[in-house]
């Protein structure tokens, strides 16, 4: 693979850019593959990439019935934060960011990790005394964040209200090292790396039934044939119950849509992340000056995958206390995409009863920011056939032992 550069640039400007290889190559599904993974996402190819990086592991499929990166991973808002309420999912959100920080150049790929940083506004003294305790967690977990005061939030961004007609701003959660990254890129840097590794991710292929012998995987059947496998990683986000009942499994998860909109471009008016989550809805800038923006999961499960009027509505209304600027911007297009839901809000990384197979799931509105610490973790569960620190206390096995990790606050997002 060559390596992107700014010499590589140049030299490519000189002959008309016909010298660039396609970043990742177009495979045919082979009979059979020591891994296979199911979901061209961002959690299933940054599994296959840590599978070969961190553990030598080459001979890998990652099977896609769509697009690579055209689920969630391409439709979400792009929030990059680690400021969560328990040890474990600090630990893995922080890992995950801290990553991030790096990974344009782990990958030879932009994926423009802006680290803005993110405040999470307290508009209750109910938020304000969960804000507050979730700093001074975090300054145990060792994840930099401070709880601010109104006029610092006023100082950061000019644009907002502080004292808001039905909830004035008193306080916000902040975390400076937060930020977005472009999540396109995020699957795309990966996918090359994988390709590039030798591995072979294979779009427009449905993963339609598991293959399954004496209680072990064998491999799965798919629109384009049957494909054999020692191990299997189950990594397909709002489809993950559908896909566990083939594996002959049930899942505490609840499908339902999460919708997005975003606004014409303007000139730059706020450079860092604003989540109101008691109006209900956040906000940033893309580089492209649109303001992005984010609502809430429908109030009833589904697979529909678009946006719906009642939500522009109320996002709008909501954000236009908080901003109200935004009254007078139009907004461009909407969508949406199906999210998986666990009861606690947080995700399961766990083996399965089926012996060999392995699930990713369960992020619901918040696992972009997770990609690169949940691929290394479910990577590492696979290659070594056990879960690791990282990933212990997101088992299948804590709903039956009532072992929750309780993130309905962190998650952010009203559901
Ligand atoms: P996906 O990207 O959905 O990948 C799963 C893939 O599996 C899909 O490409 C799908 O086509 C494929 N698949 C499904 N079934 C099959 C099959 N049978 N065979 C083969 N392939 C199959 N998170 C944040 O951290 N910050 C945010 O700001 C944020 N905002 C969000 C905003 C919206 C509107 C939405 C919808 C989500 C948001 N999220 C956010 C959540 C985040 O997008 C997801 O948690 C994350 O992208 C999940 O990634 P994934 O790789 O697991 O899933
Ligand atoms: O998890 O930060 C988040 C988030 C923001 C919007 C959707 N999810």
């Amino acid at each position: 693979m060559k390596r992107y550069s700014a010499f590589a640039l140049a030299r490519e400007a000189l002959r008309d850019h016909t010298g660039w290889k396609r970043a990742w190559e177009k495979a045919q599904p082979k009979a059979h593959y020591d891994v296979i993974i199911i979901g061209a996402g961002g959690h299933g190819l940054a599994t296959a990439y840590y599978l070969g990086k961190n553990h030598g592991i080459t001979n890998v499929a990652v099977l896609e019935k769509g697009w690579l990166g055209g689920g969630n991973t391409g439709r979400n808002t792009t929030i990059i934060r680690s400021n969560y309420l328990q040890d474990p999912s600090a630990a893995i959100y922080e890992k995950a960011r801290s990553l991030y920080e790096t990974l344009s150049q782990e990958l030879n790929y932009n994926i423009m990790y802006s680290p803005r940083g993110v405040m999470m506004l307290a508009q209750t003294e109910h938020e304000v005394r969960g804000y507050r305790r979730t700093a001074q967690a975090n300054a145990l977990q060792g994840v930099t964040t401070e709880f601010i005061t109104p006029q610092r939030v006023q100082e950061l961004v000019p644009i907002i209200d502080i004292s808001g007609p039905r909830y004035p701003v008193l306080g916000a959660l902040w975390q400076p090292r937060a930020g977005t990254a472009r999540h396109d890129a995020v699957a795309w840097g990966y996918a090359r790396a994988c390709s590039d590794m030798g591995m072979d991710i294979i779009q427009q292929c449905e993963v339609t039934a598991v293959r399954q012998e004496g209680g072990k995987v064998t491999g799965v059947e798919t629109t384009r044939g049957a494909i054999g496998c020692n191990r299997l990683g189950i990594v397909v986000a709002g489809h993950s119950g559908v896909m566990a009942e083939k594996a002959g499994f049930r899942l505490p998860i609840e499908s339902v849509a999460l919708q997005a909109l975003v606004s014409e471009p303007i000139k730059p008016c706020m450079d860092v992340v604003v989540m109101a989550n008691t109006v209900h809805g956040y906000m940033s800038q893309s580089d492209k000056g649109e303001m992005v923006i984010g609502g809430g999961a429908d109030g009833y499960n589904n697979y529909t995958q678009r946006g719906s009027f009642h939500h522009i509505e109320e996002t709008a209304r909501a954000l236009v206390e908080t901003f109200p600027m935004i009254s007078r911007l139009k907004m461009l297009r909407q969508w949406g995409g199906i999210v998986d839901m666990t009861g606690d809000r947080s995700p399961i990384i766990s083996p399965t009863p089926l012996a060999g197979c392995y699930i990713n799931c369960g992020w619901g509105t918040g696992g972009f920011k997770a990609i690169p610490g949940s691929g290394w973790a479910m990577a590492d569960m696979m290659a070594n056939g056990r879960p690791g620190p990282l990933c212990a206390e997101f088992g299948l096995d804590r709903f039956r032992q009532g072992r929750f990790v309780d993130e309905s606050v962190a998650a952010g997002v009203a559901h």
